[in-house]
């Protein structure tokens, strides 16, 4: 793992812009947890890195039963309209449909049979959403090896993710290794960039477990999406999970009071002496009212754009066509190698 301070300062040493390739799946809006993780991540340092960021759409078909085709198009479009909004410059990066770039499911086939079965049944997020589906599908099984060919095909330097994604990072530098020593060196090893803190924002029902586009769309109150109105953010707050204490220092903290400082420190970008500071003896009800109004004054910006850009006729449409283009010339390249390499 690389911290993003070490990253960028790696970056301005070398002085080559190194290549950052990230995504998230159009499986529901996205919420503060994945703003915070990734989203807000690719855009602090977009100016430092060659980025694409993809809609990972093929992703979304691994549970096939939580598909409807007009949900996941229109998710889509909510996601890429994001991206934008949260503050990604169209000029300085790519933003692409994964399934427009076809070169990503080609690489993925070669890549699957280059791996293992037995990392793929160590694969933490594999077991968890298997054991919660009554049929479990080849390709959520083979999801690692899709999500290595869209990381290799890039020859990405850096995957900036929330840290659940780390070990799907580990394993595109597995593969990578296994198919450079069979085929002859083509990919460099990926690594991850993680926040220091924020890197797993955890549900506000249900602190033990990370707060997830899925699950929010059956608890009202497990997520914020980042188009939630402000009564509705006030509900999941008020409601959050604390406990029967007043401690609110980021090391005593039981985890549903600590989450609720750390989604504070994040969007604040106030140091944690200066929070524990502010929130010292006033009880949970103070902390709450204060992080509704701050997470409310964060999403506000987000969603006028939002907004707007959703009102541009044509603009989305014409933007994920140039960056298909724009990504799939990168792409073909690599995968051109790859074909020569294993003589397909
Ligand atoms: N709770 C989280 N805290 C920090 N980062 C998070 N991410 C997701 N949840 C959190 C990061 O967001 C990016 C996109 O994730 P994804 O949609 O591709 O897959 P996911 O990790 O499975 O996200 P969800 O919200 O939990 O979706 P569902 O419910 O559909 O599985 C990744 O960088 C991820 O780390």
């Amino acid at each position: 793992m690389t911290t993003i301070e070490a990253a960028a300062q790696s970056t301005t040493q070398n002085n080559r812009k190194k290549t950052v390739l990230s995504g998230i799946q159009p499986t529901g809006i996205l919420h503060i947890g994945n703003y915070i993780g990734a989203l807000s991540v690719w855009v602090a340092n977009q100016h430092l890195y060659n980025n694409l960021f993809m809609i990972a759409n093929l992703h979304a078909l691994t549970i096939p039963e939580a598909v409807k085709a007009n949900e996941l198009r229109e998710n889509a479009r909510r996601v890429a309209a994001l991206y934008i909004a949260a503050g990604l410059d169209p000029k300085e990066v790519v933003i692409f449909l994964q399934s427009d770039v076809p070169a990503h499911a080609y690489l993925a086939w070669i890549l699957t049979c280059c791996t293992p079965m037995g990392w793929l049944e160590r694969m933490t997020q594999f077991k968890t959403k298997a054991s919660q589906s009554e049929t479990v599908g080849t390709g959520l099984f083979t999801y690692p090896a899709l999500q290595a060919a869209d990381i290799l095909i890039y020859k990405a330097d850096y995957v900036p993710v929330g840290d659940d994604q780390n070990q799907h990072v580990e394993i595109t530098r597995d593969i990578a290794q296994r198919f450079n020593s069979l085929f002859g060196e083509v990919f460099p090893l990926p690594g991850t960039l993680n926040r220091s803190s924020g890197a797993r924002v955890m549900g506000l029902d249900d602190p033990t477990a990370k707060m997830s586009k899925s699950i929010a769309e059956t608890r009202k109150s497990h997520a914020i999406s980042l188009l939630d109105t402000p009564s509705t953010i006030k509900k999941a707050i008020m409601s959050a999970v604390t406990d029967a204490g007043s401690e609110t220092r980021f090391e005593h903290a039981s985890p549903g009071v600590k989450n609720l400082l750390t989604i504070y420190e994040v969007m604040s970008g106030e140091e944690r002496s200066a929070i524990e500071e502010k929130f010292v003896g006033k009880g949970y009800g103070f902390l709450k009212r204060e992080l509704l109004d701050l997470v409310v004054r964060t999403l506000e910006p987000i969603q006028t754009r939002y907004k707007e850009i959703r009102e541009r006729e044509g603009y989305l449409d014409e933007l994920l066509a140039q960056g298909a283009a724009r990504a799939s010339a990168i792409a073909d390249k690599t995968l051109e190698e790859v074909r020569r390499l294993t003589g397909v």
